[in-house]
């Protein structure tokens, strides 16, 4: 399918434990993701590429997490990334973020969700979650990557997010989970109330990858107006791709995640996708910065 892909560099790390993610964006273009070369052979693949260059952690941001309102900095964060996300859209791209924590998905997740509702009239956003952890916690305390899911049902937070756009943005039975083995009690238990879809590892050891991103897509295609892609490094098996805050062993192999990825871009409803929590200081091997190029350029359509 013929794209505009947009990338756009979401260097947000102030709501994870460890904050390396914030240096990926940059990182990543200057060792693998050089996306000239990959304009230069668009036309022979068919899409366009652009970068936009990143949102920047301002330093209004920057004096928030100082003086300890990480949640603020979050939520100003996100209301930036939701604009520019939008503003995508409104211009016909496919934007591609590259984070960042995972709380970045709070913005663009939501961009997403407000582009549906302003051409639809409401919004019916599919939301695949492909993650080693379910993102759902709704405790007050602990890490904000950690609750971004929460944050965008309105689990946690109302009294801080219920004014913003960045909340009520999605249906629980529109959100499907990919590779998660790592719950709280408390993330358990939502996910039994709302009978949330969950393809964990055993899933996927059972039925092959193959079947379930077939199953999770014509899904979301027959119930949802658009679907988006959040995709956590940390899915992938942390006893060989280190370069993140929270590596698990027993996760995707490198052909799982391609082929997760290669299927959701290429349906219709596909409406982009962000890739996060890539941690180039944790990756002393250079293992997870080869994976994520190479699940970029699946994104984007790039072949070689
Ligand atoms: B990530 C965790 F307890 N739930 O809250 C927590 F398992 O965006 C992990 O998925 C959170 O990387 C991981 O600390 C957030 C833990
Ligand atoms: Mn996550
Ligand atoms: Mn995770
Ligand atoms: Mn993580």
């Amino acid at each position: 399918m013929k794209r505009a892909y947009e990338i756009i560099g979401a260097p947000f790390g102030f709501a994870a434990n460890k904050s390396g993610s914030r240096t990926a964006p940059d990182y990543l273009r200057e060792n693998g993701l050089n996306i000239k070369i990959r304009q230069r052979t668009n036309e022979f693949w068919g899409s366009d590429i652009e970068d936009f260059g990143n949102v920047e952690v301002d330093s209004q941001i920057n004096e928030l997490y100082k003086s300890e309102k990480t949640l603020e900095a979050v939520k100003l964060y996100c209301e930036k990334l939701n604009d520019c996300v939008y503003n995508s859209y409104v211009r016909g791209k496919t934007p591609i973020i590259i984070g960042g924590d995972h709380s970045i998905s709070v913005g663009t997740v939501s961009a997403a969700s407000r582009y549906l509702k302003e051409t639809n009239s409401k919004s019916n956003l599919g939301l695949i979650w492909v993650d080693a952890h379910a993102d759902l916690n709704n405790l007050e305390n602990g890490n904000i990557h950690g609750k971004s899911v929460a944050i965008s049902l309105g689990y946690v937070y109302q009294d801080m997010f219920k004014l913003s756009n960045l909340t009520d943005v999605i249906d629980t039975k529109n959100i499907m989970y990919i590779g998660i083995r790592d719950l709280m009690p408390n993330e358990y238990v939502t996910i039994q109330n709302k009978n949330i879809s969950l393809y964990g590892m055993d899933k996927i050891d059972k039925s092959g990858i193959r079947e379930v991103i077939k199953e999770i897509v014509s899904k979301l295609e027959e119930t949802t107006d658009g679907i988006f892609l959040s995709f956590d490094i940390d899915a992938c098996d942390g006893g060989v791709y280190r370069g993140c805050a929270t590596p698990e062993v027993g996760g995707l192999t490198a052909r799982e995640a391609i082929q997760i990825i290669d299927y959701v871009s290429q349906s219709k409803k596909f409406m982009g996708a962000d890739i996060v929590e890539y941690s180039p200081e944790d990756d002393t091997n250079g293992n997870t910065n080869q994976l994520v190029i190479k699940l970029i350029d699946t994104l984007v359509g790039y072949r070689m």
